[in-house]
């Protein structure tokens, strides 16, 4: 293993270590499998940050993401041009909250945006209908989805508005956990 090449400084897996719940070792790992996904696009040398991103398209299609049904909402939320493409940096911040380290409070941050499929910054039953028919594979029928929603709101709305602000919604997974079950995906 003597010429062994550079993908990154130690300076720059310093700040990853630092900025995310990974180690060097799973940095290097990351970037391994961002490579992998499009090796004629993504260079081995990050030593001088290039400018790469990849598609979503590319990114869904991978066996940790592949069966969740948030997937193209996760990848599209880490995604700063918001059309989904990622950099290697987006691409390392997502696994890094979706991970078993991140903090309960972080991922409900990013759960919340996720669920959040009109953007306004509330769940308002249109929004807790559309996460539950994906949380549930649409096994229910649209009344039970109607009633559990209407339930769900009815008990987490703190304030009376009938729709869930952020603290409402802190209100509502400490109730019902499983919203946060998808947001857990080891990479
Ligand atoms: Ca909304
Ligand atoms: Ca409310």
């Amino acid at each position: 293993m003597g010429n062994k090449q550079t993908i990154f400084t130690d300076e720059q897996l310093d700040a990853y270590q630092d900025c995310t719940f990974f180690t060097r070792k799973e940095i290097l790992r990351l970037h391994g499998r961002y490579h992998e996904l499009a090796p004629h696009l993504v260079p081995m040398d990050y030593t001088n940050e290039p400018d790469c991103k990849l598609p979503l398209a590319l990114i869904v299609n991978m066996p940790e993401l592949k069966e969740n049904p948030f997937r193209n909402r996760i990848v599209e939320s880490f995604s700063e041009d918001g059309m989904g493409n990622l950099s290697f940096n987006e691409f390392v911040d997502m696994f890094s909250v979706l991970s078993e380290m991140a903090p309960r409070e972080l991922k409900a941050i990013y759960a919340f945006k996720i669920y959040d499929f009109n953007v306004d910054n509330y769940l308002c039953k249109e929004d807790l209908e559309k996460t539950l028919n994906k949380l549930t594979k649409e096994e229910l029928t649209p009344e039970e989805v109607e009633l559990v929603c209407e339930k769900t709101i009815e008990e987490a709305d703190l304030d009376g508005d009938h729709k869930l602000s952020f603290a409402d919604f802190e209100n509502m997974i400490s109730r019902a956990p499983d919203f946060l079950s998808t947001f857990h995906i080891r990479i």
